[in-house]
């Protein structure tokens, strides 16, 4: 049986689980014999957009390009996940205009006091401490989704289950 092409949006705080999910999610639908990709800081920030920082502009041009790129991607037969915070609302808005159909905004919904937390690479403690200007969650904001099509409580899940939410949204949708 064959798929839809789509994106998943993934957005959410740094710490928050995007890239995990978005890979776990990958496995299983490949898995499934569908063709997908992951676009994520790795990937993005370290290649195409290795020109962009992390003021206001230079987020919503990284954002801008990896919409361009996701579309694209999603042309050519993908099911694309993108992981990347993409803090404003009015970004996402773009992306799904420029996306259509097969937008899917998927909310990583993980509160900051628990990011703050797992610091796995301790940008948060960097940021209190000033020496990383405009963090997410720190020193610039972060505009949370009000009407996500998959709104994932990661404090209520394990990342097996998160993920068998997106496939499950997916299904039921008869995205694949
Ligand atoms: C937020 C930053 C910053 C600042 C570096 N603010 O946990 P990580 O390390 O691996 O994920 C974060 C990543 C965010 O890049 P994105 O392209 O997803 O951001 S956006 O969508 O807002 O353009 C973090 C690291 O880059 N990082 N400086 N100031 N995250």
């Amino acid at each position: 049986h064959g798929h839809h092409p789509c994106v998943l949006w993934y957005t959410g705080l740094s710490g928050s689980g995007k890239s995990t999910i978005a890979n776990a999610v990958d496995r299983l639908l490949f898995e499934r014999g569908c063709h997908t990709f992951v676009l994520d800081g790795d990937n993005v920030r370290h290649g195409l957009n290795q020109d962009l920082g992390f003021d206001d502009v230079s987020r919503v041009e990284n954002i801008r390009r990896i919409s361009e790129v996701s579309k694209l991607m999603m042309k050519a037969g993908l099911i694309v996940g993108t992981a990347f915070i993409s803090p404003f609302i009015s970004d996402r808005v773009q992306a799904r205009k420029l996306i259509g159909n097969g937008f899917i905004e998927v909310f990583v919904d993980t509160p900051l006091s628990e990011c703050e937390k797992r610091d796995p690479k301790g940008l948060y403690k960097k940021a209190r401490a000033g020496d990383i200007p405009h963090f997410t969650g720190i020193s610039s904001p972060y505009e949370a989704p009000m009407m996500p099509e998959i709104h994932i409580k990661t404090a209520l899940l394990s990342i097996s289950s998160a993920a068998q939410q997106v496939v499950n949204y997916l299904e039921n949708r008869q995205v694949i």
